[in-house]
């Protein structure tokens, strides 16, 4: 009789170990940050650039064509990404402040996987890290948010010393500079990041992983393998033209700066735009060892793939070089996923920010825990239907002034059509761009009569967005 119980017992057990190993394992995640770059890529319709694999990923999965960051800053929109929270919530508005002083109990998107059973690591730039400065340094990390850290630093740190710089006058950070460097790939810094991000990989393929691949280019200073300089023939490359009287036409607020390019003439930044262009197809190119590791170890299928800029850029447009401001090419990001469950090759028009990533993941992972405060939401939906209804909008905001003459905010809200701005409250004037009629948002249609309704539907679709 006893023994009778005694295999029953261990039949029991035996479909309990057969249930438990017939459940699917918990999608993994490779998350691909880069730094600056914005939706200058092949797979986006640029007519030049050349980006190959970021194209092959988007051709497997869904890229989203309005995706938005939070604040186009690296540490204001990398903070709101990885809390989930909006800079007004987490306070964060500068490249100084760390979120721990302000929300310092808050779980990031790393911890809830951590807590998860993940194994959680970044190699490179995932929170605020000084670019070039900091290379090398945890940078502005959360240590909570790892397991394992990793900072590379290639050989580009030293050709600082031999770059050209158009802009002596500002900082190596914030300057038209570049350098078309004799060391192979794998000297840089970026190269590191690809070689460190696949050991990771290596090592940790058999259990649920979230590993964070944080890339530095093409951030400035614009320093990559010469070979990709070569691919951008200079001839081709043209500076963004100059509109009459958009100068004087353009809100005060809603320049950066009213240093027109910088002061540099139209070869340089022709330069400057070849640099970057280099810089792109360079980190792009890692991007590719990545995904070739992926398949190596057999791991594409279980494992969610996302490829994600801190923020855009702008190459000259409305005289403006680089981030922080509300246009669109600041504000815009390119944003793909790619894995189990997810559609392949679609594209989404839908509005969607940064900080939807974090709900996302806890949704397709099936986290448990995740915040009740969290401010964006799951992009299932839309990964599964890419046309799916959806009725958010993407907020964007920018902070103007200093602390000797006062700050002051702009705020600005995306629809699919329309993108409408107010900078302090509206007392520093507001911005209504109709893309469809106005793609290059050379018109203010603020205070033209035929779009008061417009703009009034806009007004309360921001009030609305901003206090989520
Ligand atoms: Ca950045």
């Amino acid at each position: 009789m006893q023994s009778r119980k005694l295999f029953g017992l261990f039949l029991a057990c035996l479909f309990c170990v057969a249930q438990l190993s017939a459940q699917p394992r918990k999608p993994n995640v490779l998350f691909i940050s880069t730094d600056d770059l914005n939706n200058d890529l092949g797979t986006y319709g640029h007519p030049l650039v050349k980006s190959p694999n970021i194209d092959r990923l988007a051709k497997r999965g869904v890229k989203f064509d309005r995706a938005y960051n939070q604040f186009p800053l690296c540490s204001p929109s990398r903070t709101s990404m990885m809390t989930g929270l909006r800079p007004d919530a987490t306070q964060v508005y500068d490249l100084q402040k760390h979120f721990r002083e302000t929300v310092p109990n808050v779980v990031t998107m790393a911890q809830l996987f951590q807590k998860n059973g993940y194994f959680a690591a970044r190699v490179g730039k995932i929170y605020h890290y000084g670019n070039p400065g900091q290379i090398g340094t945890n940078g502005l990390d959360d240590e909570p948010s790892w397991n394992v850290r990793i900072n590379p630093r290639g050989v580009d740190k030293d050709e600082e010393a031999v770059l050209t710089n158009l802009t002596p006058k500002r900082g190596l950070g914030a300057s038209l500079s570049f350098y078309a460097s004799p060391a192979p790939d794998e000297q840089h810094t970026d190269g590191k990041v690809a070689l460190e991000t696949i050991k990771l990989l290596e090592q940790n393929k058999d259990k649920p992983f979230f590993i964070a691949a944080g890339f530095y280019r093409p951030h400035c200073p614009y320093i990559a393998p010469k070979k990709y300089f070569d691919l951008y023939s200079l001839d081709k490359i043209k500076a963004a033209q100059d509109v009459p009287g958009e100068r004087e036409r353009l809100l005060p607020a809603a320049v950066q700066t009213p240093d027109w390019h910088f002061g540099v003439d139209e070869l340089g930044q022709r330069k400057s735009i070849q640099a970057y262009y280099a810089s792109i197809t360079f980190m792009d190119t890692q991007v590719g060892k990545l995904l070739d590791a992926l398949d190596r170890l057999g791991l594409t299928e279980n494992t969610i793939v996302v490829f994600w800029s801190d923020h855009g850029y702008l190459l000259g447009q409305h005289g403006q070089w680089m981030k922080q401001s509300l246009f669109e090419a600041s504000a815009r990001t390119p944003m793909i996923f790619a894995g189990p469950k997810i559609a392949k090759g679609k594209v989404s028009g839908r509005t969607v920010e940064a900080l939807d990533f974090y709900p996302t993941f806890a949704d397709l992972c099936g986290l448990s825990g995740a915040p009740a405060n969290l401010a964006g939401k799951s992009l299932r939906p839309l990964l599964k239907n890419p046309n799916a209804k959806w009725d958010k909008p993407a907020i964007t905001q920018q902070r103007r002034g200093n602390a000797q003459n006062g700050f002051f905010m702009g705020y600005s809200v995306r629809n699919e059509r329309y993108r409408y701005t107010e900078w302090d409250e509206g007392r520093k004037g507001v911005e209504l761009y109709d893309y469809q009629v106005d793609p290059k948002e050379l018109t203010n249609f603020a205070n033209d009569p035929k779009y008061a309704k417009i703009v009034g539907q806009m007004k309360k679709l921001l009030a609305s967005g901003r206090g989520n």
